[in-house]
């Protein structure tokens, strides 16, 4: 799909993370570019469109390239500038470790008890999400669209509206957003909703998370809301609030398993396991508590003690990348999955097959994908999560529909893959059975279901998420332009 048409303001695209980062290795440079939907759908239209792209530089090398903070990407054909906001050790600590990743991250995904908010870290996550604000502010040209994202910069939008009121912006909150009594948990929600409705659209990943947004404005700002249009009226201004479910590059996933190269490895795995008569279920995070990686386990050990024919031929294979190592909890959930994982192989494994093979590290997205296209299922199982993109990428990669889904509903992406098997990350027992019935369905039914999903998919990529936010920015600019 060609979103080009529908740019027709400069776009100015804000996020915590860069698309493109500089490390130091050894006495060299090397660029490396960042993964993930935001990046893989907004780099090639600013690419194509020209544009600017304002983020932390967080590289060892990032200074380098950049002196001045800005650097054109990508590095061998510039096609738009990189702008880079640099943060001191003690802002990265009070905004990125304390108050997004120990306050904000655990508390929208309702994990109250793990949620920490330091008086200290307040006004550092406000000052840092101000100097993002004025990177934009000065980026900006008059009527330019600036798209933000996520928890980490949730006060930008009215810093920005405060020092650019010409300027049409829109929001994306990427993870879920919690019900009004979780959310009042945070010492600064009145700021947090303020910031937020400094934009003209704000976009959530469900129609849940908009009502929990929704409401929450009402009760505590007293704002007016019309809940059916997902319309607020805040300072005079319409504040559009919508579901924009974001997805995967269903073609780009496609063509990558379609590739020779990939479909070679991928046919040799199949070989290996019909050799063996094995069955390979997969499971891909970032080793973060809220994606319920000790309760899969559990629900594995499960599984083996109720179906001891299913010992010697299920394998499970988990791809845990280790993510925010600076931040105790995420050390020891990497270290209790480690420990849980070996102590389900010596219960049940032996020297020929080993029940669950953990991967550490990150793997390249073709042969990522080409391994969603050889497993048999599956399985995400996240406590809560925005929209879990691990289990649209599994549905686009299974061009044989072979394979079934096991997916938690409380991920986002349930809402949508309604032909997946699912799952309550918390119950062992039930997702032991329900693993036993997913394997145990004909191969017409299983391939029924895959290709309602793929299909599914399909209609509803990440051009179809960007196109919404654009048109959104499009309507907003037209009503800008008639006062
Ligand atoms: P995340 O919490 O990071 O994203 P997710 O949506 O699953 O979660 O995306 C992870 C991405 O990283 C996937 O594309 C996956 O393939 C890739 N990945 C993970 N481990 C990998 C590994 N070891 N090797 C290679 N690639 C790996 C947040 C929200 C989600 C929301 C997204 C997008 O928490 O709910 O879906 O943003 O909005």
């Amino acid at each position: 799909m060609d979103v080009t048409c529908l740019v027709t303001n400069p776009l100015v695209v804000v996020t915590n993370r860069e698309p493109y980062i500089d490390e130091k290795i050894g006495s060299g440079i090397r660029t490396i570019q960042t993964a993930g939907g935001v990046v893989s759908a907004l780099d090639p239209l600013l690419q194509e469109m020209g544009g600017d792209w304002i983020a932390w530089g967080s590289g060892s090398a990032d200074r380098v390239t950049a002196p001045r903070g800005m650097r054109e990407v990508p590095p061998k054909h510039p096609r738009y500038r990189l702008h880079r906001v640099f943060l001191s050790p003690s802002e990265e600590q009070g905004y990125y470790t304390h108050y997004a990743n120990q306050g904000l991250w655990p508390l929208s995904h309702m994990l109250v008890e793990r949620a920490r908010f330091s008086r200290r870290a307040w006004p550092i996550y406000r000052a840092v999400n101000q100097k993002f604000a004025r990177a934009a502010a000065a980026t900006s040209v008059p009527g330019a669209w600036v798209f933000s994202h996520d928890y980490q910069l949730a006060l930008l939008p009215a810093q920005l509206r405060t020092m650019r009121p010409d300027v049409a912006i829109a929001h994306f909150w990427h993870i879920p957003w919690p019900a009004f009594p979780v959310f009042r948990l945070c010492p600064q929600y009145q700021e947090i909703l303020r910031g937020l409705l400094g934009a003209d659209v704000l976009g959530f990943q469900t129609s849940d998370d908009v009502d929990a947004f929704l409401h929450a404005a009402h009760r505590t700002l007293k704002a007016p809301v019309d809940f059916d249009a997902g319309h607020i009226v805040w300072e005079g201004r319409p504040v559009h609030v919508r579901a924009i479910p974001i997805s995967v590059d269903f073609d780009a996933i496609e063509s990558l398993v379609r590739h020779p190269r990939i479909a070679r490895w991928t046919g040799g795995i199949r070989r290996k396991l019909a050799r063996r008569d094995r069955i390979l279920g997969i499971s891909v995070d970032r080793a973060d508590y809220t994606k319920g990686i000790v309760p899969r386990l559990q629900g594995i050990r499960e599984f083996f003690q109720r179906y001891p024919e299913r010992r010697g031929q299920v394998t499970f294979l988990q791809i845990v990348v280790p993510t925010r190592s600076e931040v105790q909890e995420y050390r020891n959930l990497y270290h209790q999955v480690e420990e849980e994982t070996r102590r389900l192989n010596r219960e049940f494994g032996d020297d020929d097959w080993t029940p669950v093979i953990t991967i550490r590290r990150h793997i390249d997205r073709a042969r990522l994908m080409g391994l969603f296209r050889a497993a048999d299922f599956g399985l995400v199982s996240s406590l809560f999560d925005g929209m879990n993109l691990v289990a649209k990428e599994f549905v686009a990669a299974q061009i044989e529909g072979r394979g079934v889904l096991l997916l938690s509903e409380s991920a986002g992406a349930a809402n949508e893959l309604a032909d997946a098997f699912p799952i309550n990350p918390l119950d062992a027992e039930g997702f032991a059975s329900t693993l036993h019935e997913a394997l145990n369905i004909p191969p017409a039914e299983r391939h029924a279901r895959m290709e309602r999903m793929r299909e599914h998919v399909q209609q509803h990529t990440i051009y179809d998420w960007l196109q919404s936010i654009l048109l959104a920015l499009s309507e907003v600019s037209a009503a800008y332009a008639r006062e």
